[in-house]
């Protein structure tokens, strides 16, 4: 049965623009559920049994948490264009961990330094929830002068990727231009005044990057793909009526020596530490998919990735 490919999103998330982009770049059409940026997201827990993130993508009653994992499942399912040309399968997924973890939280800070006062303190509170500390924006607005100059160097090394003339950093458009591409929508979509703008100092930053600037056009040329928007009631409709179709797949390799049927906890290692508690359905390095039954959707597969989450025993 051919599902739609449903994503859960926010517009202003930059997660949710790299899984967009590659809509873009595959030439998906798809459908899009606006959720809340901030707690509670009633319509999406049923689908994901905690996991609170954005994005979340759904195919019938499968389910797809995180982006790492969103990009394998569509990648495995419209495999051309790929996303992984000819020496980019291993570096591409690697340099991930810099864009979406080191890169994306000084743009994190700079962003929200520099809105300081206008972020609604229910997002403060909401942030500070998610990240298990102080989302303290005082704090980031003291550190503005630093996270110019980590942006500035990290913005540099995409710079110096292009200073040959290539179009795309690894040569062929990669999923490296992909999650770079993020940081780079985040700070500009995020800072649109020309006040902000000075503030984060923006303009300085940019006037010396203009192969960045070159590419970002080219990106943003990319597009979405083909989006229509769906309710949350019936994305959770397709999710009840539909069956997951996760075939069993076990790993004799497993180092831990985990089984298909084993009932695991699955929870980030970094923020939005809610486990998800499900049964192993399928299992590899890269992926573990788990059974849950919900009372509203009945039964899902929730799959997550590997690197960067953690499976523990219930
Ligand atoms: N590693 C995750 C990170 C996702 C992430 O941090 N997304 C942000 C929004 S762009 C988020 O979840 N914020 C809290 C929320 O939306 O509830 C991924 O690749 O999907």
């Amino acid at each position: 049965m051919a599902y739609p490919t449903i994503l859960h999103h926010f517009d202003a998330s930059p997660f949710s623009e790299k899984i967009r982009v590659i809509f873009g770049f595959k030439g998906i059409s798809w459908r899009s559920v606006r959720i809340p940026r901030i707690m509670p997201k009633p319509d999406l827990m049923p689908l994901t049994g905690g996991y609170r993130r954005t994005p979340v993508m759904q195919i019938g009653a499968d389910v797809f948490c995180d982006t790492q994992i969103i990009i394998r499942e569509i990648e495995r399912r419209f495999p051309s264009p790929t996303l992984f040309p000819s020496g980019g399968a291993g570096v591409a997924w690697a340099l991930a961990l810099w864009t979406d973890r080191t890169l994306f939280q000084n743009a994190v800070s700079l962003v929200f330094g520099t809105l300081g006062a206008k972020v609604p303190p229910e997002f403060v509170e909401d942030r500070s929830r998610l990240r298990g500390a102080s989302f303290d924006v005082e704090r980031m607005r003291a550190a503005i002068p630093q996270m110019r100059d980590q942006l500035r160097a990290h913005l540099g090394w995409i710079e110096a990727q292009l200073s040959d003339g290539r179009t795309w950093l690894l040569g062929d458009f990669s999923l490296a231009d992909v999650s770079a591409y993020m940081n780079v929508w985040y700070v500009r979509s995020s800072l649109v005044s020309t006040q902000d703008q000075a503030v984060a100092g923006l303009d300085r930053i940019f006037a010396h990057l203009p192969r960045v600037a070159e590419w970002e056009s080219r990106m943003r040329a990319v597009g979405h793909g083909r989006r229509e928007e769906m309710s949350a009631e019936e994305a959770l409709a397709v999710a009840a009526k539909a069956s997951p179709e996760t075939v069993a797949e076990s790993d004799p390799d497993d180092p831990n020596g985990r089984k298909v049927g084993d009932r695991v906890l699955v929870v980030p290692d970094d923020y939005g530490k809610v486990e998800v508690l499900g049964e192993i359905v399928s299992l590899s390095a890269q992926h573990i998919g788990i059974r849950r039954i919900d009372e509203r959707v009945g039964e899902i597969v929730v799959h997550f990735p590997r690197a960067g989450f953690l499976v523990l025993p219930d």
